[in-house]
């Protein structure tokens, strides 16, 4: 059954012992961060300040941070089943024969009910601020001392193609500069930062409409940090995961939608040709990213729950909660993979190679060169083109074993001839 929304999802996290709450006064300037750093790193559970310093809105952190809370998240036994939904769609064919097309009628019926679907009110409505309003209200995390401020780690940034008119829903983190205006750090690879783009490039119009949602049912807030074709809209996925359409509702300012069971809303716009220092800010790599030039978000109105959740993160050194995040698109997107690249049985990115440093792939090595043909096709799908080293082991070697990896390839290879050098795109 679906969850409805993110209030659901913690009652679920808390009755399977996964969540703690903290009555403590806590600050969100550093201390939030440093709970929920030792927390994940001891194993500890999703942590909900129920009151942080300086703002009546409680803080959920760690909800992803465990493959138990995937699970919980996802609603599955093991992620692994979502790979198995999507490898059943992926094999579906036209069947031969009326019986055998009568036979296909539930799963394309099944396929329709993903889509999601407009309403006209929703929970996330329950306030609507449009002129008294601060982002100084919300317990906004700074989380490592040389940060260039507070960050909102967590939101689900809406946008729309303007050539297509396609939804785009994407998780860029948003560095607060005061009480309306934020950093908007859409890297350029992603679709944000191609809306923007084309915005520019069309010379049409100054301003481009943006929204944004925090906190919402997990289904849908997950599908913010999947690694989908341009074009492709999370929002539609999230419905497959959650096998219910997700509803969505009408922005007060602008024509874009937002999950109506969102937890808090801004919206807004980003002005083209204005950018601002972002950063620095303690990235997912364990170090900190350097300050750089980024789009400004404006914020104009402002929507909420009356009661309203904050739902955060933090990165760091790993593992940190999105290393679990990401170890789940690693096993839903393996058959994704397998369907350009029959010959790969099995990937691994380790917490340490941070996602993009380091992709262990087995493969069934048929030919000479085959391991140098799967590493360009790789660095050719999607956002693994920020994949900095590659290493391709044979079907036999467990690359789940890292330990196991690392003994045999660096036993067997001869660097000389095996490590080929190739210029790309960098995360
Ligand atoms: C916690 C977390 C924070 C993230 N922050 C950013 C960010 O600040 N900027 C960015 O471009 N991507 C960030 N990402 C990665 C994007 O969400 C991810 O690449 C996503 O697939 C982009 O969606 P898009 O292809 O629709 O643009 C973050 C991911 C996570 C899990
Ligand atoms: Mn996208």
């Amino acid at each position: 059954m679906a969850y409805t929304d993110l209030r659901h999802f913690i009652q679920a996290l808390e009755k399977h012992g996964e969540l703690k709450r903290i009555a403590l006064e806590v600050d969100p300037i550093l201390e939030i961060a440093e709970f929920a750093d030792r927390s994940v790193k001891s194993q500890g559970p999703a942590l909900l300040f129920e009151k942080p310093k300086g703002s009546r809105v409680p803080v959920l952190i760690n909800a992803f941070a465990s493959m138990r809370r995937m699970e919980l998240a996802l609603e599955v036994g093991s992620v692994d089943e979502i790979a198995a939904r999507i490898s059943e769609y992926l094999e579906m064919r036209m069947p031969e024969g009326l019986i055998g097309k009568l036979k296909m009628l539930p799963k394309l019926a099944e396929m329709g009910s993903f889509f999601p679907r407009r309403v006209s009110d929703g929970p996330c409505k329950e306030v609507i601020h449009g002129k008294d309003f601060s982002l100084s209200d919300y317990p906004i995390l700074k989380c490592w001392p040389q940060d260039g401020g507070r960050y909102i780690t967590l939101p689900m940034v809406f946008s729309r193609n303007p050539d297509t008119g396609k939804r785009n829903c994407g998780c860029y983190r948003m560095q607060i500069y005061d009480d309306r205006t934020a950093g908007m750090h859409w890297q350029t690879h992603k679709q944000g930062a191609e809306h923007y783009r084309r915005l520019e490039k069309a010379g049409q119009r100054t301003r481009m409409d943006v929204a944004v949602a925090i906190g919402a049912d997990p289904a849908t807030m997950y599908s913010a940090i999947l690694p989908l074709p341009p074009d492709l809209d999370e929002m539609l996925i999230s419905g497959f995961i959650r096998g219910k359409p997700v509803e969505m509702v009408k922005c007060e300012t602008s024509d874009l939608e937002v999950p109506a069971n969102s937890e808090i809303v801004l919206e807004g716009y980003v002005e083209i040709g204005e950018l601002r220092t972002e950063g620095p800010f303690g990235d997912h790599t364990g170090f900190y990213s350097l300050a750089d030039d980024y789009p400004v978000f404006h914020l104009t109105c402002l929507t909420q729950r009356k009661r309203p959740i904050y739902a955060t993160t933090i990165v760091g050194p790993p593992p940190m909660e999105d290393f679990y995040m990401g170890k789940a698109i690693e096993r839903i997107f393996l058959p994704l993979m397998r369907l350009q690249l029959p010959e790969v049985r099995d990937i691994c990115m380790p917490a340490e190679g941070i996602f993009h440093n380091l992709i262990l792939v087995a493969i069934r090595k048929s030919y000479p060169g085959h391991a140098r043909k799967v590493m360009h096709a790789i660095w050719g799908l999607g956002q693994a083109m920020f994949s900095k080293c590659i290493v391709v082991v044979d079907e036999e070697v467990n690359v789940q074993n890292v330990r196991e990896d690392a003994w045999k390839a660096l036993n067997n290879i001869d660097p000389e001839r095996d490590i080929p050098f190739v210029l790309g795109p960098v995360d």
